[in-house]
């Protein structure tokens, strides 16, 4: 089956979830302060606001208090144009949020569910021809190759990709520029995951940057991180920024805070 490779940043809705007052306890390989909430809230709403100028329609999730993490809403779920994917998130504190997107996004795409393994979703990259795997610390080889098995249905491979220390996720350290271009930390660059596309490295200094979305004609990066934005922006591509200083805090980033179809 031929795709239109494009699919992978063309969208027109997200899904996103407030976060709650309980966020400041969510998860973090390192502890570099709690975030603040009502600074999580204003750069939700900034968020919120910069997938909209980037042409999608938002529908906002209610807050749920007691799942710190749960305003991460990429990891439960996993979304292309033929469908959606339910994951089993291996994080014992995040189990119960793939149930709680269920609902939401039932009404939006046709659902199924990953029958074993664990897959968090930001380990995901479709880049419309297939989809780039992290074997991450919250994501398992059966959880992958169950995954694999609905995608073939779809007729997009799976690749699974080893993934270096030190990355939450594979999103955590890259995103796609178009169909034949990934943006990467050097550490995930170097490594050669990403055999077979133009790879851009983040300069030194900035890897944060490379949690980022392409959407539609925008390439939305984290606000603060000036010379991957001038990169990108004498590369031809559109650039908006966003703050994302407290999800940052706890390892998320633009990527993590929505699901985008
Ligand atoms: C976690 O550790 O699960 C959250 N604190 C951060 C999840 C970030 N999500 C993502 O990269 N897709």
């Amino acid at each position: 089956m031929m795709h239109d490779p494009s699919i992978a940043y063309r969208f027109s809705t997200a899904l996103v979830r407030e976060p709650a007052p309980s966020v400041v306890d969510g998860m973090r390989a390192e502890d570099r302060g709690s975030p603040s909430f009502d600074v999580f809230m204003e750069e939700h709403l900034a968020y919120r606001a910069a997938l909209e100028e980037a042409g999608l329609t938002v529908h906002v999730e209610p807050a749920l208090p007691e799942l710190p993490d749960s305003v991460f809403i990429e990891d439960p779920a996993f979304v292309l144009p033929e469908g959606g994917v339910l994951l089993n998130l291996s994080a014992p504190s995040r189990d119960e949020e793939p149930d709680e997107v269920r609902e939401a996004l039932s009404e939006l795409v046709a659902l199924t569910e990953l029958p074993e393994g664990f897959v968090d979703g930001g380990d995901l990259l479709f880049t419309g021809r297939e989809v780039i795997a992290g074997l991450s610390k919250r994501t398992t080889q059966e959880g992958l190759d169950s995954l694999a098995k609905i995608l073939a249905g779809w007729g997009y491979p799976l690749r699974p990709v080893a993934m270096p220390e030190g990355l939450l996720h594979l999103k955590t350290g890259s995103a796609l520029l178009d169909e034949e271009t990934i943006l990467a930390v050097p550490l995930l660059a170097q490594s050669g995951v990403f055999t077979g596309y133009n790879v851009v490295e983040i300069p030194e200094g900035e890897e944060a940057a490379a949690n980022a979305l392409r959407l539609n004609a925008v390439m939305l990066i984290a606000a603060g991180y000036p010379e991957t934005a001038e990169m990108l922006s004498i590369m031809g591509y559109e650039v908006m920024t966003s703050p994302v200083t407290q999800a940052q805090l706890l390892d998320g980033g633009l990527s993590c805070m929505s699901i985008r179809f």
